[in-house]
């Protein structure tokens, strides 16, 4: 076993979070109405919003509920052990500082600060361990995102994609986790991408979605339980609703008795198993964490 995955195996618990513009739309009310179809952290393509309408989320981005004292309690309240946030979701939108693009949170959102120094700095405050997600599908970029699953990366695509993660990798201290998404790497640039961390966090644990078999451990299909235990590292990323990882309003109003005792099943199932249970909240846009 190498070392990132000996310490890695050694979290069990934590805690996933999906901020970004997305969480503004609370699902997507567009013209009044929700939008139903698809997950609500990608309203932007399931509502078809040009870069402009979405781009009015950030104007009234406000942040002022954002509490990273209250999440890691929360979490830490709860025995998880570390926290995964979205750095950048599929809509390209840095919740962090970069260089790279002005299509950030500091330099777009009235908020203006960086949302993952904030919650980094308050993890090593309450002793949590913290790790980023990182889509390398990235619409911004001008990358479609494909329904017939094309989803290859662009060359042109990869020095940014470097340089950001570069900037994840060096600006935060000590990342556990690096939770890629989507996209179809080849080879050589999952090679690339991997290595950017490796040299930079040798102890970060990357998950199978950086694709070619190069993940130091396998995440499962989202909310999969499996029914046996597995031989090489696992986690299952769970959502509190299943159709949904961003905030969607509708949902937070319906009942959750019976979706509580799911997630405790899947919980003990899961650990019991030997995996790693990554357990998601969608913060609401003005960063609030949505209470039952
Ligand atoms: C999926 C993404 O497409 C969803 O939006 C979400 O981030 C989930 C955790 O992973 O692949």
């Amino acid at each position: 076993t190498s070392e990132p995955i000996a310490g890695w195996k050694d979290l069990q618990y934590g805690m996933f979070i999906h901020w970004g513009l997305f969480s503004k739309f609370g699902g997507g009310e567009v013209d009044g109405n929700p939008v139903e179809k698809g997950y609500s952290e990608q309203i932007q393509m399931w509502a078809n919003l040009s870069e402009t309408d979405y781009l009015q989320a950030a104007k009234v981005f406000y942040g002022d509920a954002f509490d990273p004292e209250a999440i890691c309690t929360l979490a830490k309240n709860a025995g998880m052990s570390y926290i995964v946030i979205t750095s950048k979701h599929h809509d390209g939108f840095c919740m962090f500082d970069t260089e790279t693009t002005d299509y950030n949170i500091v330099k777009q959102t009235p908020f203006g600060k960086d949302s993952l120094k904030l919650l980094s700095e308050e993890c090593k405050r309450q002793g949590l361990k913290f790790g980023v997600y990182f889509s390398l599908v990235d619409w911004h970029q001008g990358h479609i995102f494909d329904e017939n699953n094309n989803n290859s990366i662009p060359i042109e695509m990869e020095p940014v994609i470097e340089r950001q993660l570069h900037e994840l990798m060096t600006n935060y201290g000590a990342i556990v986790e690096v939770w890629f998404d989507m996209g179809k790497p080849t080879l050589i640039q999952s090679e690339k991408f991997k290595k950017i961390v490796m040299d930079l966090q040798p102890n970060a644990a990357v998950n199978s979605r950086i694709w070619n078999n190069l993940g130091d451990f396998r995440t499962l299909g989202d909310n999969q339980i499996p029914k046996y235990t597995l031989d090489n590292p696992w986690q299952t990323p769970a959502s509190i609703y299943h159709e949904t990882w961003g905030y969607r309003n509708w949902q937070a109003r319906e009942d959750m008795t019976g979706k509580v005792k799911n997630l405790i099943k899947g919980l003990t199932s899961v650990r019991a198993r030997g995996g790693n249970y990554l357990l998601n909240i969608g913060p609401k846009g003005d960063g609030s964490i949505v209470l039952f």
